[in-house]
């Protein structure tokens, strides 16, 4: 999978060359190129934006320089472009799937006002949002986007944990323990101490049957 982001705002992408996101670029599994938007201003102070037609507050990011960053991408004609703004469909699992089936995303993230709608009209194919609070840029939505997306990628998670949160649509979870099996007076559930898979799944399925009647339980309780 090849991301291309386009942002003002290059520097905020350096963590993700940490963690899972990095070892994955190491082993060729993702490619990650950021375009800084600035880099194809034709002014000599490198502005990017002017004020709105029609007056307001802020300002708006020239049409010209946006397009001459996507068309620095070479090879952008089976790309899907997407536009993350606060105006887009709110991003789900089922939509995280599906863009991970594509070959090459250009994230193009939103600043200010936002960008003249004529080059997001001529470029954009899918507007995105990442859920309804406001932020200050497009810039952490495309990483949780980029995040979201690599986990389905061949060879950069285990399928194992690919699966278990498919099954469980990702809203079931179970509460997790490690040694000590005694912190602070509080012991560690019989039936994981117990060696008995058994008992421990018949446990899981029954949250499992609750969750699906109530869609409540997000939680399998294991009494003590
Ligand atoms: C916040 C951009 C508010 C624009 C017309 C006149 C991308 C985001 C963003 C931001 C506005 C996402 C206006 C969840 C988010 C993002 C910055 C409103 C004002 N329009 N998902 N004046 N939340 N946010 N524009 O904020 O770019 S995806």
């Amino acid at each position: 999978m090849r991301f291309d982001v386009l942002t003002l705002f290059p520097e905020m992408f350096i963590p993700i060359k940490t963690s899972i996101l990095g070892k994955a670029q190491e082993k060729n599994k993702i490619n990650i190129n950021i375009i800084n938007i600035r880099d194809f201003s034709k002014d000599k102070h490198k502005k990017v934006d002017d004020t709105p037609y029609g007056g307001g507050a802020g300002m708006v990011i020239k049409p010209d320089v946006v397009y001459d960053a996507y068309n620095s991408i070479e090879e952008r004609n089976n790309a899907k472009v997407i536009y993350l703004s606060p105006q887009g469909k709110t991003l789900n699992q089922k939509k995280v799937e599906s863009l991970a089936k594509e070959n090459h995303l250009i994230l193009l993230c939103g600043h200010y006002e936002g960008i003249d709608q004529r080059v997001l009209d001529e470029i954009v194919d899918e507007e995105i949002s990442i859920g309804d609070y406001v932020l200050t840029g497009g810039e952490l939505p495309s990483m949780v986007l980029i995040d979201s997306i690599s986990r389905y990628v061949e060879g950069v998670i285990t399928k194992d944990s690919i699966n278990e949160e498919s099954f469980s649509n990702g809203l079931l979870e179970y509460p997790q323990y490690t040694r000590p099996e005694i912190f602070l007076d509080k012991k560690v559930p019989e039936v994981l101490i117990s060696r008995s898979p058994w008992k421990y799944k018949q446990m899981e399925k029954k949250a499992i049957r609750k969750y699906n009647k109530t869609e409540k339980t997000r939680f399998i309780r294991l009494k003590n």
